[in-house]
Order: structure tokens, then sequence, then C-alpha cells
């Protein structure tokens, strides 16, 4: 272990006041550290001539040493060490400018994270549960792990985090190495500076520069490809690992070479990096875009994985970034799909293909890493990025998906414009490992799915009198939706009668809402993800195109733009549906 060296406060009190605050002692050291023994002296050197200390520890040429140096002043000279202990920090007042124009950077508070320290301490974020129970405190006889970082244009900052926070917070022994992959940065921070001072790591470190922007995808296969671990474990660049988030992750995958696991996955602030603890009873899932989302992890779950809060949830979908597989396993299943591009569609399509062929997936609650979400993508998508993350998607549902693919089809009309490329060798790998279907995903490991395993129509509600569609309008929970004329291409139209009888589009389901009366507006509601919510039970009569809410025993009424629920007559035009796609 390497101790913390901060040039700015050399006392012991300085520790104390760190440590006093329940966290344990400060764990890690910077680069420039690592070569400079801890003595009084020497941080009085490093803090008066700069430039001197970097060239000792460098041995680089003068302008890559310049650069360094540079770049370390804002790490290790500059405003300080803040965000001890995982707390944020605010801009002053003075630099907001200079803030905001270096967002769009990165896409969040560069300046922020230049304030807080490389090394920063984090605390030990697990449940008892995890710091008592043998299962996720084991290091010995574990195999060791490559872990693997691909970057495009990331922050010097929060990549130097990553790396610390890895080598800090891992037991040495498991570490096999540490592979980045630069997927065609253009930032010269980013070759030589970054070349220099990954070699001061007390771990190997290997970095690649592509040649091509190759986006995430194949970037990672480059890296996956050089790796000598048992183990291969994903992080994104602007991470950082908590206290023992390793060894549960690897005593999974050791135990079961066809278990995929991944940690909680906390926030990093993309505002002032404060360290934000995400809850224990989150899964992964998806909805008809085929984007991923988190939900609560359903009962159902928790009851199969028991008392015991050290103990994974098995979850239908993981977010893509983080996560440690078997590297002859994940070559086993077809590793990930190269004619993917840039970013997006490959955490759903390993998703689905490791359930499908025979693996799992999981969430292990002790292990923690926080990672900095953003509410915008910073870089370029060569292509247009509708394309690109319509193309992935695209190829995840025409190989993996089977006749559900329809469901993203419709949701998302101008997939069907995108050339999804050829899928054959895809194919030819599902048929190949005799991968279960995507009906037997959704109903054993996703039945709370917002797209049905069950499902009786697919597409346009049309009204027989008006000729109009119900159609969301794009509003959300407790609205209401609406009708407009037909355009015929799903989106807000797209809607599907379940085999329970929900009308849903996506996660919403029509419903009587919270007070009915006669003649009342149809709401939208989350529909419920296990026991049927009552309200949201409809029954379509064929013949006859009545649509009967079944609570109430009211028929759903097309009346002018509004859709209601009305008392039902005999011939009444306005109460006749048809249902696109309907098979009973
Ligand atoms: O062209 C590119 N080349 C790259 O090397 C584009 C990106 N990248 C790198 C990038 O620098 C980063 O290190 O790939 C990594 C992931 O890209 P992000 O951070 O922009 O992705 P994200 O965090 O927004 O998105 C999530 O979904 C992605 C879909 O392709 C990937 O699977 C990400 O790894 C994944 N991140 C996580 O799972 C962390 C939790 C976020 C959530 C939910
Ligand atoms: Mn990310």
């Amino acid at each position: 272990l390497f101790y913390y060296l901060d040039p700015s406060s050399t006392s012991q009190q300085d520790d104390n006041r760190i440590l006093t605050r329940g966290q344990r002692r400060i764990d890690g050291a910077d680069a420039l550290h690592l070569a400079a023994p801890r003595h009084e002296s020497n941080v009085d050197a490093i803090r008066n001539k700069p430039e001197k200390a970097v060239e000792q520890v460098f041995p680089v040429d003068k302008e890559t040493a310049n650069q360094l140096r540079k770049l370390m002043e804002t790490q290790a000279f500059g405003p300080g060490y803040h965000g001890q202990g995982g707390t944020g920090v605010t801009v002053p007042e003075d630099k907001k400018d200079i803030k905001e124009k270096r967002f769009l950077e990165n896409q969040f508070n560069v300046v922020a994270s230049e304030m807080i320290s490389i090394n920063r301490t984090l605390p030990d974020y697990r449940s008892e549960a995890c710091r008592t129970t043998g299962n996720s405190l084991k290091t010995e006889g574990l195999p060791t792990t490559s872990i693997i970082i691909v970057f495009h244009n990331e922050a010097w900052t929060t990549l130097l985090r990553t790396l610390h926070s890895v080598i800090n917070r891992s037991p040495r022994h498991l570490l096999e190495e540490i592979i980045l992959v630069d997927d065609k940065s253009d930032r010269d921070y980013l070759v030589k500076p970054l070349d220099a001072y990954i070699k001061k790591f007390p771990v190997p470190v290997h970095l690649v520069h592509l040649e091509d922007r190759s986006g995430l995808i194949r970037a990672r296969l480059t890296g996956s490809g050089m790796a000598k671990g048992k183990i291969l474990l994903f992080l994104d660049a602007h991470v950082e690992v908590t206290d023992g988030w390793l060894e549960p992750l690897v005593t999974r995958v050791a135990e079961d070479r066809k278990r995929v696991v991944a940690p909680i996955i906390d926030v990093i602030s993309d505002d002032t990096f404060e360290y934000v603890t995400a809850s224990e009873t989150t899964w992964g899932g998806f909805n008809w875009h085929l984007n991923f989302r988190w939900y609560a992890v359903p009962k159902r779950e928790l009851n199969r994985r028991g008392a015991d809060r050290s103990m994974p949830i098995q979850t239908p979908t993981i977010a893509g970034g983080l996560f440690a597989i078997d590297k002859q396993f994940f070559y086993d299943i077809g590793s990930y799909d190269e004619g993917m591009q840039v970013w997006g569609g490959e955490n759903l399509e390993i998703s689905f293909r490791v359930w499908m062929c025979g693996g799992s997936l999981e969430i292990h609650p002790c292990s923690r890493v926080g990672h900095v979400f953003r509410k915008q993508t910073p870089y370029t998508f060569p292509g247009g990025t509708a394309k690109v993350i319509h193309h992935n998607a695209a190829r995840t549902a025409e190989v993996w998906m089977d006749e559900y693919k329809a469901f993203f089809y419709k949701m998302v009309p101008a997939a069907r414009n995108v050339e999804a490329g050829d899928v054959t060798e895809r194919k030819k790998l599902r048929e190949t490992l005799q991968c279960k279907s995507f009906k037997w995903y959704l109903e054993n490991i996703y039945p709370e799915a917002p797209l049905p395993a069950d499902f009786k129509s697919l597409g346009a509600i049309v009204n027989r009198f008006t000729e109009k569609c119900i159609d969301t309008n794009g509003k959300k929970d407790g609205q209401s939706p609406g009708l407009q004329g037909c355009h015929g291409s799903g989106g807000n139209q797209a809607w599907s009668l379940t085999g329970k009888g929900e009308i849903r589009s996506d996660d919403l389901c029509l419903s009587s809402g919270h007070v009915y009366q006669i003649g009342s507006e149809l709401k939208l509601e989350r529909c419920s993800v296990s026991k049927i919510n009552i309200k949201h039970v409809f029954e379509f009569d064929e013949t006859v195109g009545s649509l009967v809410h079944k609570k109430t025993g009211k028929c759903v009424t097309g009346a002018d733009q509004r859709v209601t629920l009305d008392e039902c007559g005999v011939g009444r035009k306005d109460q006749l549906w048809q249902l696109e796609g309907y098979q009973n």
C-alpha cells in the first residue's frame, strides 16, 4: 500500500482530520509521489520546483515533461485536495464561466474533477452483511483478472482517478494487468504524457492507441484479445471503485464460469463529483426502444435471493460498462458483435445472449463502483448519432428477439430505414450455441418486462367513428392520451393488447385512473410489474369491436380528441375499435 501524500498539507493534524470522518486510512499516492519518498523536504522540493521533480520521476523528453507538469499542477498542486470521503465540491464563483465552458469537453464538470484528489478516500459503502460474509471477502485461491478500460477523449483527472482507485483498492495478487485502449482520441495528453504516467504504477498497465476510431465495442475486443488474466473485467474510464469491490465479482465468476457479474453502480455527480450511493435493490431491464433501463427488483427475485443481503441479485440485463466475465466463456459465447459501431446496443445484446445461451447475469451487492453519469454524450458519432444507435439496436433485435423485434420497430419506426448490415454470422452463432428463444427469456428471466411475452395485438388502435388513433401524445404517468389522425408509423400510436388484458405503450398502461366517473378520460399509468392492476384490464370483443374496461364495465369511447370510458351502448360507432395485428 502507498501512503497518501498531500503536498498542500503535510501535518499529522490534517491526516487526522480526514481520518476522524470515519473513513479508512488514506490509501494511495499520485504517481508523482510513488517515486518520491515521504519526506517533508521532498514535498517542498516538489512544491517549489515541480518541473525538476517531474523530470526526475518521468524520464521523458522536455516537451512531455512540461505537458505532464501542467497536467499534474491541476491535480496535485492546484486548488487543493477536495472531495475526501466522497464529498463533492462547488466551483468558486469566479470560475463559473470556465466551468461552464469546460463542461462541454466531457459533458461533466471537469473543473470540479480537477479540484478533487485523484486519490481521494471513499467510505466503505458495503452493507454489514458484506463486510462479515466470507463469500464476498475471499482473496485466496482466486484467479487473476485483466481490467479493460476503453476510452475516447476521456478527461485526464477522471481517467487517472479510475486507475488510482483500481490500483489502490484491489488486492495486488488478483490483478494481472490493466489494459487501456485509446479509441483514437484527439487529445495530446492521452498520448505521451499518459504513456509516461502509467509506467509508474506498481501494476502492469498497457496502453494501446488505436489507429482508427473503432467504437467502444471493437475497442474492448482489442483489449480482451491482449488479456492474460483468467477473468476479464470491463470498466468505463470515469469510475471509482471502492473497498472490497473486486473480490466478490471474481469469487462469483470463479465459482461458475458462466456467470457474468456486475457491481452496484453508484453515482458520481456530473456537477460536484460527490459519490452518491445507489439502491441495492435495482436491476437492469429495457424498454420497447431497446434502451437499457433501471427498475426496482421485484419481490419474486428478492425472495429467490433470500435474507442474506450479501448474495447477488439475478438481473435480466446489465448496464454494459462494468462487469466481470470468464475470458474463455466470453469467447465461447461470441464476445461482442463486431458489426456494432461507436456506442450503444452491445449491453442488451450481451445480456440477451448470456441468458439465452446458458449463462446468467447478476449484480453483486457487495461490490460498489461509482460512475459519472452524464445527461448527454460528449463525443461525435461518425455516421450520425441516431443512425448508429438504431443500427446497433436493430442488429440486436434481428439476431436475438425473434417475433418480438416488432415491438422495437413499432416504437422506433426510423430504425426500419437503417441498414442493420449482415447478421448471418451472429445468427449462425445463435444456432451453433443452441440458444433458447426470446420468448423463453421473457417468460423465465424477465416476466416483468415492458415487452409482454404473451400479446394479442401490436400497433395502432383505430376508432371506427372518428377513424383516429389512440395516441400517447407523448404524455406521461398520470396524464391522458388522446385521439389523433392515424399516421401508420407506430411511435406514440403503438399499443399492445397483452394476454393479461393490458393495453400498453411500453411501460405505460391505459387505465380508468385514480377516480372514475362516467365519461371521464382514460389515463396513462405505469403498468404494474407483477400482480396485474385491475384498473388496467380490458376485454376486446373482436366480432363487435368493443373494448370493455373490466373493473367498471364501461366501454372505451372515442370522442373528438379524447378517449373516455362511457356507458356501453348498442351500435355506438364511437365505441368500436380496430386493433392492428390482432390475433386471438
Ligand atoms: O466511440 C467510443 N469509443 C470509446 O472508447 C465511445 C465511447 N468510448 C468509451 C468511453 O470513453 C467510455 O469509457 O466507452 C466507454 C463507455 O462510454 P460512455 O461512458 O459514454 O457510456 P455510458 O456510460 O453513457 O453508457 C453505458 O452504455 C454504453 C452503451 O454502449 C456502454 O455499455 C457503457 O459502458 C455503459 N456504461 C455503464 O454501464 C456505466 C453505468 C451507466 C449506466 C446505465
Ligand atoms: Mn460511462
